[in-house]
């Protein structure tokens, strides 16, 4: 096992991370900005580096800064946390190529599922069922795209290969429509992404968003570790997930989590994993695959008793998975408020002091969180300050113990979402479950009129 790990992120994850390390007797180093210099996580850890100024771009993602800071601390092993540089190819290929394990999968595999054209094109190879569409890149000449997209039936997407997580994307009703959004989507693929590739897919309408977590290890075992619904979000950011998805059959998440970790066995996946589904009409249709430990972890962890970042670390240290999949139980339910600062209904982002803040507890509470009294919220990065997740052994406890979580936390100073959320819990089609991606948006837009 590794003695000493560099933890090349910030804020709630890089505390996380330090956590899952101290707990195994490894050793952490954080790395922060100038921004970040008096977090309390980095004053926790057990060595710090100062790798650059606040904005990330000199800093959090700033390569050669970090690599300099595991030669000068000694570290063994990168993790990367999510965002930042967690999914970046080069990175990942130059940490190893300086004599560091990248905690992750092989640069090849993060490459291969960077570009939205060949993760499809290797998934539906490995049998994992995705969204109808053109198979591939959609083709220069005019009326091959034209045959494809009424194959497919209208409405249709369009989609970047370089995109992902909602960006590069155009929805197309008529063939009318169809050649000149290709060639403004490809154009704008190409100023953003460097990649003017571009897909078609059938549009689903109402679908749900469900992901499958996945466990690999460099020795050909794989296991799924169920679900997550993230449907409720706003302009592609989540703010609240939970596990497992309301309503799924045990029948059919065992097929598709079999047909995930087929996936990764077939791929030669190493690490954690996520796998992209829409959900609709009880079918599942592979979108995209993460590569990285995802925000919404906590509520799988809750419910299989594993520790996600902890295999993540042994995984990379070239151990066996410790468990088989009949091994794995799926117990309760968990739901995950993302706490963020801002405005709970404009969404404008409130850095600044936090005054007063109190953190709720209680059986089946948890909190994922680096921030305390007297902190300030520094403006330049993503307003999360931390994330409430929630255990019962129902999902109706699961939700009455987040009621109360929600009625302690105080949190002054700053401006929260905690408002949201204690809206979200009381209302009927949440509370219900089985809301599609475009519910909490419909939701808000209806409230903006009746004001
Ligand atoms: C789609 C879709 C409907 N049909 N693909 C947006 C983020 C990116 N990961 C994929 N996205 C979508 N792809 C087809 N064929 C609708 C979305 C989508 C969405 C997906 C997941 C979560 C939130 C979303 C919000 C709007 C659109």
């Amino acid at each position: 096992m590794f003695e000493k790990i560099l933890i090349a992120n910030r804020g709630e994850i890089a505390l996380r991370i330090q956590r899952a390390c101290r707990e195994m007797g490894i050793k952490t180093v954080a790395v922060h900005s100038e921004a970040d210099a008096e977090a309390k996580y980095v004053k926790l850890a057990d060595e710090s580096v100062c790798i650059g100024p606040a904005q990330s771009g000199l800093s959090y993602l700033n390569i050669p800064a970090i690599i300099s800071a595991a030669e000068v601390t000694d570290s063994e092993a990168i993790h990367p946390g999510y965002g930042f540089l967690s999914e970046n190819a080069d990175f990942a290929e130059r940490v190893e190529q300086s004599g560091f394990v990248f905690i992750g999968p092989r640069p090849e595999t993060i490459r291969l599922m960077g570009d939205k054209v060949s993760a499809k094109d290797s998934m539906k190879a490995a049998g994992v069922p995705c969204v109808p569409g053109s198979d591939g890149a959609t083709p220069e000449d005019s009326d091959e795209i034209i045959r494809i997209a009424k194959d497919i039936g209208y409405p249709v997407i369009i989609k970047a290969a370089g995109g992902g997580g909602g960006r590069g994307m155009r929805v197309v009703h008529t063939e009318a429509a169809l050649l000149n959004a290709v060639s403004m989507t490809k154009n704008e693929a190409q100023t953003a992404f460097g990649n003017p590739v571009v897909y078609l897919e059938k549009y689903l309408e109402n679908p749900r968003h469900i992901e499958i977590q996945v466990l690999a290890d460099e020795h050909g075992n794989a296991v799924f570790l169920g679900e997550r619904d993230c449907s409720m979000q706003r302009r592609h950011q989540k703010i609240l997930e939970e596990a497992p998805a309301p309503g799924l059959s045990t029948k059919l998440r065992d097929k598709i989590g079999e047909s995930c970790a087929a996936a990764c066995r077939r791929i030669g996946y190493r690490g954690a994993g996520t796998f992209e589904f829409l959900y609709e009409n009880d079918q599942f249709f592979f979108i995209e695959m993460n590569t990285r430990v995802q925000v919404e972890h906590p509520v799988t962890e809750m419910i299989t008793g594993i520790d996600i970042v902890q295999e993540q670390v042994r995984i990379a240290a070239g151990e066996k998975l410790r468990f088989k999949q009949k091994d794995i139980q799926f117990r309760g339910h968990s739901i995950e408020c993302r706490i963020n600062a801002e405005d709970p209904y404009t969404f404008v982002p409130s850095p600044g002091r936090i005054t007063v803040y109190h953190v709720p507890g209680g059986p089946g509470i948890r909190v994922d969180s680096h921030v305390y009294q007297n902190y300030v919220v520094p403006q330049y990065y993503d307003s999360m300050i931390g994330k409430l997740i929630s255990y019962g052994a129902t999902r109706d406890q699961a939700i009455a113990r987040m009621k109360t979580a929600l009625s302690e936390m105080v949190v002054e100073g700053i401006k929260t979402n905690v408002p949201l959320h204690q809206d979200l819990m009381r209302d009927v089609a949440f509370v219900q479950g089985g809301s599609s991606i475009h519910y909490l948006e419909q939701k808000l837009a209806a409230a903006k009129k009746g004001q």
